[in-house]
């Protein structure tokens, strides 16, 4: 399970060291004071289990009219700018000259998941998806562009960075679960995700 071989698809690990996560998770804190995370339901009526916010113009929400981008956050406000030590870790990775304009923040506290899925919201895939792990790891599951083939697992530990491009921009991917409290990074255990996009 060591290595993930998707083309487009990279792992950088331990791309932040311990003071970068330590800084990036405050910096995590004044956005989630600013936007609360909440828990959305799916377009099914389900709950999801992974409880989200964002910054940036965009946020990703979800509700029973559907998944989309959206301007405010649920309680009527914007979402907050995407701060400058999160789009540098976009900037220095992907080298790009268009920079991400959401932000999506989630939560995985004991025992929530993400189903496999492909990102596929934004108006072009022309773009990178940019994904930091914070706190604790987490069992990441890759495939194909094509729903039911092959898929490779890897867990992300916090200060990982994943940059899924080319290839890898429209793979399904998801978190089938996370080892709650293997991180010391978050006094209450869970995992922070940071999902850099370019939606429009
Ligand atoms: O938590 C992760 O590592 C993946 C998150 C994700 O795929 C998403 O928010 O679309
Ligand atoms: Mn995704």
């Amino acid at each position: 399970m060591a290595h993930l071989r998707v083309a487009g698809f990279d792992v950088h690990k331990s791309y932040l060291d311990l003071a970068a996560q330590k800084s990036l998770l405050d910096v995590v804190r004044g956005l989630v004071t600013k936007a609360p995370l909440m828990a959305l339901t799916t377009p099914g009526g389900k709950k999801m289990s992974v409880r989200m916010t964002a910054a940036g113009r965009y946020g990703w929400i979800t509700d029973q009219q559907g998944y989309r981008y959206d301007p405010m956050h649920p309680n009527g406000t914007p979402w907050p700018e995407i701060p400058e030590d999160i789009l540098r870790i976009w900037n220095e990775l992907t080298g790009y000259d268009r920079e991400p304009d959401c932000c999506l923040i989630n939560f995985y506290g004991e025992g929530a998941r993400m189903g496999l899925h492909q990102d596929k919201d934004e108006k072009s895939f022309d773009w990178p998806v940019v994904s930091v792990s914070l706190g604790d790891e987490g069992l990441f599951r890759m495939g194909g562009v094509a729903r039911g083939g092959k898929t490779q697992s890897i867990w992300v530990q916090s200060g990982d960075v994943v940059v899924m491009d080319g290839a890898a921009r429209l793979a399904h991917h998801g978190v089938d679960r996370i080892r709650f409290g293997s991180s010391t990074l978050l006094p209450k255990g869970g995992r922070i995700n940071l999902t850099l996009r370019v939606v429009s």
